[in-house]
This record gives structure tokens, sequence and C-alpha cells, in this order.
């Protein structure tokens, strides 16, 4: 009988032509967790996805000459296939671009609208295509990206906005009163004093500037901002809002969703915000996890120091990359990868302890018992200590798993392989081969050791599966002979008189020394290849340049004019803005501008500034500014560009 149903999700990716061993992380631990909560009896659903829209995918596929839907395409399939080798047991796969996502956000985005928690006005601020980010001026960290470093750019345009601000409180209450909501802890004090705190803004939804996103449909020169669009996949793919029966129902709200601590801001402010907003059931967790990192920082493709992991799974098994990911690394802790602590991980937890131990004992059995699982028969010393952790183990995985303590776990499974092993070393089995009289109690070792395998096997599940079933095989089991979560809280399941089979070693040992030459050569013809693609790169920034390059001709459509300032008053609706009357030859213009933070109304008037005096109108939070003025920007300040000649005269 099912004790429940569970629904864990991780991010949907951005679809990079190359996913790094970091990415994997999220998808590695939340597969282990629907595959531990299927073992011990969940109903599960486990979403995965890509995330396909924005500003920084439509620059991709331009630079590649493609458009933005073939790009994708390609490389969608190209993760797919990732996870396949990586084992990912997934149920759901969600492209953003899928027909009815993109359906549903428009329908959450129209309800928001009707509500009055999205209205238009006019966004002046900072954007991180990367990150694909708005930023304040004050939020941004020498004039960068406070999240990834890179140059950010100004940003102006009509657009939709969430009203996040009319959430806050309500998210502190979430924080207050729920402290399992975020973990670990430490992200929780970083919501809170970083963005709760300051104060919320409300959130720009909508973007002019570029075309490859979800309409807004009721005003179709508007795409829909991307992590609006990202963030509310985990319930369109359970059919939120068109089909609120069956999954939704069923699933929502989640209760884990696993994201990488540089996102946890989207999911744990923006995303409930939203679903505040729709009147909807919050998450009951999200983890935020750490890094995995390279000497040097962060892996990213920018940097360059990214690591394969397909490169690895061919040369060690993807189970190995599995257990090592889960077992190195503190799920909520950033952790250093390096080939040394990969190599040293497998060679002592898998061929080592587990991978001797199971080989061990089935040579054992083959040598003193003509390869049949004994009977046990005398009981001896150690035998009750041995049952006693082999029983038990399972409450503690459970315990660590429940609290996502991915680490913890293995460590408390080790505990037993340990056990085990040592098991052999005390009760010496070929020593009791040695004399007929002790036949009996050589059968109740040899027993003790394939059934503590067994319990081991099963433990081990969620996290190798194929190791798991690899161990069966040679004990002779199949899937349903003892092998669920139920079947290892009792010593002695094992059915006696069942042929073992050796097979070849679970996990060869490795030559450390070798391999890391190897892995090094490797990565000098990756580098080589990366610097073949450098220069390919250079070449294509080159010709893009070239191509953002503008005649002579583009810039004469430009008309720049001198002109005075007669009025300037605070704008009715917005702190940001002032509207400015201007005195251009004979004509007077009224431009809004996002001047307010720098310049106060009075002292504008008399200025003479610079016009783009042939801009389209557009209405800023209601009043119609008729273009718009020069100003040159450094980091926190901003300052008008001002020229003393007659108003009216052409600038070029
Ligand atoms: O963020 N170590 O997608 P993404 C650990 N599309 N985790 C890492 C990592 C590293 N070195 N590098 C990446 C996005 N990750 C958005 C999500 S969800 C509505 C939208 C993790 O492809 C990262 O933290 O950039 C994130 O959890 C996941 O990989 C996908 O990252």
């Amino acid at each position: 009988m099912s004790k429940g149903r569970f629904y864990i999700t991780t991010p949907i990716y951005y679809p990079s032509s190359k996913l790094h061993i970091g990415h994997t992380y999220t998808t590695v631990a939340a597969d282990a967790m629907a595959r531990f909560k299927r073992l011990t009896g969940y109903d599960v659903k486990f979403l995965t996805g890509t995330d396909e829209h924005g500003q920084k995918i439509e620059e991709v596929a331009k630079e590649h000459g493609v458009s933005p839907k073939e790009y994708v395409d390609k490389i969608v399939d190209g993760i797919k296939k990732l996870w396949e080798t990586m084992e990912i047991s997934y149920d759901i796969f969600i492209r953003t671009t899928d027909e009815y996502h993109e359906r549903r956000i428009q329908q959450i985005f129209q309800k928001l609208y009707e509500k009055g928690d999205i209205y238009k006005s006019h966004y002046e601020g900072w954007y991180c295509t990367p990150c694909e980010s708005f930023w304040t001026e004050t939020q941004l960290k020498d004039g960068k990206c406070p999240d990834c470093g890179r140059d950010v750019e100004l940003t102006q345009e009509e657009a939709y906005f969430f009203k996040l601000s009319k959430y806050q409180d309500r998210l502190i209450k979430l924080f207050e009163e729920n402290p399992e909501f975020l973990l670990p802890e430490s992200r929780k004090n970083e919501m809170i004093s970083n963005f709760l705190k300051p104060g919320l803004e409300d959130l720009c939804v909508s973007r002019t500037s570029f075309d490859w996103g979800i309409k807004v449909p009721f005003d179709e020169k508007h795409i829909i901002y991307v992590w609006f669009d990202a963030v509310c996949n985990y319930i369109t793919a359970l059919g939120y809002p068109e089909i609120q029966e069956e999954d939704y129902k069923k699933f929502w709200p989640a209760d884990v969703q696993l994201v990488g601590k540089e996102i946890v801001r989207f999911h744990t402010i923006i995303w409930p915000a939203i679903l505040m907003a729709l009147d909807i059931p919050i998450p009951k967790k999200v983890f935020g996890h750490g890094w995995i990192l390279l000497e040097g920082g962060k892996m990213s493709k920018s940097k360059g120091n990214v690591v394969d992991p397909v490169v690895l799974v061919e040369r060690y098994g993807v189970d190995a990359l599995k257990y090592f990911l889960l077992r190195e690394y503190s799920f909520g802790q950033d952790g250093l990868f390096t080939n040394e602590v990969l190599l040293n991980r497998i060679n002592s937890d898998l061929a080592n302890d587990l991978g001797n131990l199971v080989s061990r004992t089935i040579a054992m059995i083959e040598k003193y018992n003509g390869g049949i699982i004994p009977k046990p028969k005398t009981k001896g010393e150690y035998d009750e200590d041995l049952e006693n952790l082999a029983t038990s183990v399972w409450s503690k995985v459970e315990e660590r798993m429940n609290k996502l303590n991915y680490s913890g776990a293995l460590e408390e499974i080790w505990k037993l392989v340990g056990r085990t092993n040592k098991y052999i070393d005390e009760t010496t089995p070929w020593i009791l081969a040695k004399d007929d009289e002790n036949k009996d109690r050589l059968d109740t070792v040899l027993y003790n050791l394939a059934e503590s395998i067994r319990i081991i096997s099963v433990l081990i599940r969620p996290f190798m599966d194929k190791t798991a079933r690899k161990i069966w095989v040679q004990l002779g089991i199949d899937e349903g002979q003892g092998t669920g979560w139920e079947d290892i809280m009792e010593f002695g399941k094992l059915e006696s008189g069942i042929k073992v089979h050796k097979q070849p070693p679970l996990f060869p040992r490795i030559d450390v020394q070798k391999e890391l030459k190897e892995l090094a050569g490797n990565n000098k013809n990756t580098e080589k290849n990366e610097s073949k693609n450098q220069k390919k790169e250079n070449k294509k920034s080159k010709k893009k340049k070239e191509k953002d390059q503008i005649s002579i001709d583009d810039f004469a459509k430009i008309d720049l004019k001198v002109a005075e300032v007669i009025e300037a008053k605070e704008h009715p609706n917005a702190d940001k803005l002032l509207v400015l009357q201007l005195k251009v030859g004979d004509e007077t213009r009224q431009v809004v501008s996002g001047i307010a933070e720098h310049y106060k109304p009075q002292e504008l008037v008399g200025q003479k500034l610079i016009l783009v005096a042939n801009l389209k109108p557009v209405k800023l939070r209601g009043i119609e500014s008729q273009g718009m003025i020069l100003a040159a920007s450094t980091k926190d300040k901003l300052t008008l560009v001002t020229a003393d000649i007659e108003s009216g005269t052409t600038v070029s």
C-alpha cells in the first residue's frame, strides 16, 4: 500500500551545450531521493526539464545563425541523453517551449492581471543577461551583477510588473512560521536580511526588447519574463491551471524542491509570492544546495573550468560517480572537486570496502560450500552484533534522507559494510574450513555474510541501482526475492540453497597515479579543443562586433537636439521619474526621465540638455514621454549631458 505521494523537482536547466558535473549534482541528488521514496513505498513524481526562453538563448541562437527553437531542440536532445547516461529516473521532462506550458503560463499571467497583481508600467534599471535577472542600481556590486559578477545592461522599457511588494509581510511570516521551508538554515538568514528586510520592489515580468518568449496574452508586443515562465513550470507540468484534477490535485504542493544556492531567491521569494497571488499552496520545502567548485571557483563554461560527467561515467561507471557526489560533499555546502579526491574515494569505499566484501564472500561460498548459500546452523560470537546493526541501518538511512543528508545516509550504510568486513576477520572462515567439526559454524558465517550483503544491496538501491542488481546476480537472486525495503528489517530472509555466481569485481581498483596522468592528458586535449573553440568564438564575436557596428547612415537617422528645461516636476505615480517640459527651438516637448534619484526638479530648470528628438513617444506610468535625454552613468552616479548652445540646435 502506498504511504502517500511525493513530488520532487529539480530546477529546469538552461539549454547549454555542455552540462558539467555541477549541473548533474542537482539531478543526481533528486534522483536518489525519488528512488528512495519509491523504494520506501511512496507514489513519486519526479520533475526535471529545460528552461528555454529568454534573451540569452536568443542571442546564442543568433550567433549560431539558427532560430532559437532550432537551437534549443538540438541541445535538449543532448540533455535528455545525458540524463539517460546518468540513469536519472525522472517521471516528467518539461520543456518551457512545450505548447501546454506556454498556454498555461498565459492563463496564469491573465489571471494575475485580472486580479490586479500584474500591472503595466515602465522599467528602468539594470539587466544581467546571463542570469536573466533585474537589478537596481544599489544592488549592483562594483557596477556588476551581484550574482555572477558579469556586466549588466541599462534597460529602459515599458513593462508589466508583478506586485511582489504586496506579499512582503506574508513572505516574512512564511519564513518565520515554517522553519523547514528553506534549508539549510543559513540560506534563510540570507534571504531575510538581504532581500526581505530591506523591502521588496515590484518585479518586472515582461520584456519588449527581444522576442524569444511567451507572449503576454492581452498585449502581444510584450513577452513574459523568463523567470516568471520558468518557476511556474512546477505547476504547469501538473496541469495547472487548466486541469486541476489528477496530477495537480494529487501532487501539489511539492514535497521538496532542490535548487542550487544562487537561485534560492527566485524559489523562496518570487515563486511563493506568485503562488500566494494565485491563492494556491506553497511548496513544503526548498533546499538550496552548495556548489561543486574547482580550484579557481565555480565551474562555468565561460571560465573554461568544467568537468565533463560523461568522461567520468565512461571511465568509472555511473554508480561510482553518483556515489562520489552524494558521499563526498555535504549537500548544503560547497565542495572542491579534484580528480584525486574522486579516485581515492572510489578506491577506498567502492573497490576496497564494498567490492572486496562481495568478491571475498562469493569466493568463500564457492570454495567452502560448492557455490551454494548454506543454511545457518551454529550461532556464535559476533553474530548478534552483525544482525542488530544490519536490521537497524534502514531507520537511520530514513532519518538522514528525510533531512536530505545524503552523505550521512551513505555513511550509515558503510558502517554496515565495515562491520561485515570486520565479521570476516573475526570469524576467520578460512580457519573454520580446515576442520570438518567446524562445518556448522562455517555455514552460519557464510550465510550471515551473504545475508548482510543482501541487506546492503537493498540499502544502496537509491544511490547505485546498477550495483545493487549486480550484487543480486552474484547472490543468485532476482528482484522481488528479498530486495524490497521491508525485507531489510529482518535478518534471515535470504533463501539458502541458492547458487551464487562469481562475477568480475564490482569496482576494479584504480591505479591513481596512472589515471591522474591520463585524465590530465584528456584535459589537455580538451583544452586544445577549447582553445580551438575559443579561436572560433573570437572570430564569431569579431564578426558580431562588425555586424553590431552601425554605418554613418544609421547614425544620421538619430535626431539629436539641444533642449532647454523650462519646467521639471515629480512624476505623480513613480518615485524614480521626473516629468520635464523642454523648449526645443520653437517647440515644447514633454519628456519623462528616470533621473529623480540624481536630480531635484528645481536644479534642472534652465539646463540645456541633449534630446533624442525623433524617438517614438511612449507612455510611462500614464504620462507621455516624447523623446529621451542623454546622460552618462558611472557606478552610482548619473550625470546629464549638457551643452551651452542655443535650444533647438541640431547635434551631429
Ligand atoms: O539556474 N555546483 O539553470 P542552470 C552545483 N534555468 N550546482 C550547480 C553548479 C555547480 N558548479 N553549476 C550549476 C538555472 N549548478 C535556471 C533554473 S528553475 C525554475 C530555473 C546547478 O542550468 C544550479 O545551481 O543554470 C541549478 O540548480 C542547476 O544546476 C541548473 O542550473
